[in-house]
């Protein structure tokens, strides 16, 4: 299948830079799409997002510089 494939792709990308993810066609990650009640292998997220602290907005002076906040 054509879904497995690019899911499996994207895991293992991801595992090589160390970016944890969740696939929408293995929810869980165990090897197991039949576990799951929705099964969306286009969706992909970040792992933990909802634990993730905002990135504070940019900010740019007057001249359209961006300046670094503290
Ligand atoms: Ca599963």
């Amino acid at each position: 299948m054509c879904w497995d494939m690019i899911g499996h792709i994207g895991n293992e990308v991801a595992k090589r830079l160390s970016i944890p993810i969740v696939w929408g066609g293995d929810w869980d990650g165990d090897g197991d799409k039949s576990d799951q009640k929705l099964y969306d292998p286009a969706h992909w997220e970040l792992a933990h997002w909802r634990m993730m602290e905002p990135e504070p907005p940019h900010m740019y002076n007057a001249r359209g510089k961006l300046v670094r906040r503290e």
